[in-house]
């Protein structure tokens, strides 16, 4: 699986793990398009990357559908059948910007639930497919009042002495609001092998997790996935969770992720010589089918905030970040503290700490992004 990796990515690929292989690119690549070109986008596995026969693929509808069924690919293509969607999309991986959690305190997990990613473990890409409320349609509909839907992937995964493959859930409620696609391209190619070749789902607005990649079969169900990566992993603890009480029911499942930001360029320790405005280049995101409306930068750590004009943030879409760029004003010299934060169309912000968002399972760091530059005037 090293070869896809040295053949699909681009060679600053920053790899926080090489079995499962983790990785996500380096900070002045992350921004520098709105539009992720696919050898850059984060790549997130925990297991390895199956190789799959495009001529020999088939995924399997079952569970509590009316009339389960096989499909191939030339089946979804079928655009007599299945009209066919490209839409731009955000995906953020839960464990975005871990390694500031880390830093306040290290939780609990393997390497893998620990992975130390930095603000690259997101990437946006224009993927085209089908929605997954046309093949649920085409298998008769939900019975026996079904309201979940599992996706499996065909890549096995190593857990307390435990082999299973990848699974987990979203609710029928966003499958049904055409929010759920099942995707073979991105960017316009087919979807290369290490991001799920032939197929994989993409739910609009939800954490990474959900968007299964190798997909090989759908089940309807009453609840929530019960397999371990949907009840077990990805919950957002409260703080007195720790490591002898943790009981998965305490957790919340993130589905949703909230708004968030984070400034690509400077970077903390860089020296910034500047003639009283520092360049500044970031993204912002917000989940659930919210956009960033405005996103403020400081440069004396919170205390006082500029607005990127509004013609500095990249296009507004339903479901993708907004890049942007900004010269802030700035006429200290030595270190100082630059903040950014993002206000989405519901006025929801970022709390103002890490320590705020600090969680056991270290997933959702959704502070105001702080860096500390030497500021050289
Ligand atoms: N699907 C499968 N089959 N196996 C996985 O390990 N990881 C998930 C999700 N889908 C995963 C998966 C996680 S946690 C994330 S963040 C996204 O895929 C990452 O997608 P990418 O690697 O295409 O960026
Ligand atoms: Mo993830």
């Amino acid at each position: 699986s090293w070869e896809t990796v040295l053949k699909e990515k681009h060679p600053e690929m920053l790899h926080l793990l090489q079995f499962p292989y983790n990785g996500e690119p380096p900070k002045r690549l992350v921004t520098a398009k709105p539009i992720t070109p696919n050898s850059l986008h984060f790549v997130r596995n925990h297991g390895g990357i199956p190789i799959i026969d495009e001529k020999e693929y088939y995924f399997d509808v079952n569970g509590l559908v009316a009339d389960p069924k096989k499909f191939t690919l030339d089946d979804l293509k079928d655009e007599s059948r299945f009209p066919r969607v490209t839409k731009k999309v955000t995906m953020q991986c839960s464990g975005t910007r871990r390694i500031e959690q880390i830093n306040v305190y290290a939780g609990q997990g393997d390497e893998l639930a620990q992975a130390p990613w930095a603000e690259g473990a997101i990437g946006t890409a224009e993927y085209t497919g089908i929605s997954l409320k046309k093949v649920i349609k085409a298998c008769g509909g939900l019975v026996n009042n079904a309201k979940h839907l599992e996706f499996y992937g065909a890549d096995t995964y190593f857990k307390s002495g435990q082999t299973m493959n990848y699974l987990v859930s979203v609710p029928w409620s966003k499958v049904k609001a055409n929010e759920v696609l099942l995707c073979w391209e991105m960017n316009g190619e087919p979807l290369p092998a290490i991001h799920g070749f032939p197929l994989r789902v993409m739910v609009l607005g939800y954490i990474g997790a959900r968007s299964v990649k190798w997909l090989y079969r759908i089940k309807a169900l009453k609840d929530p996935s019960p397999a371990p990566v949907q009840s077990k992993e990805y919950l957002y603890f409260n703080q007195q969770t720790g490591k002898h009480n943790q009981k998965p029911t305490d957790g919340i499942q993130i589905q949703e992720m909230p708004v968030s930001s984070a400034i690509m360029s400077p970077w903390t320790n860089q020296v910034v010589l500047h003639e009283g405005a520092i360049h500044c280049k970031g993204w912002a995101y917000s989940g659930g089918g919210r956009w960033p409306e405005r996103v403020e930068l400081s440069a004396d750590g919170g205390f006082s905030w500029y607005a990127v004009p509004l013609d500095l943030l990249s296009a507004k879409h339903k479901w993708t970040w907004r890049t942007w760029e900004f010269a802030l004003p700035c006429d200290v010299e030595g270190w100082i503290e630059i903040v950014c934060r993002c206000w989405d169309n519901s006025l929801n912000t970022q709390p103002l700490n890490v320590r705020a968002a600090w969680n056991w399972g270290l997933h959702v760091t959704s502070s105001a992004h702080r860096i500390k530059v030497y500021s050289i005037n």
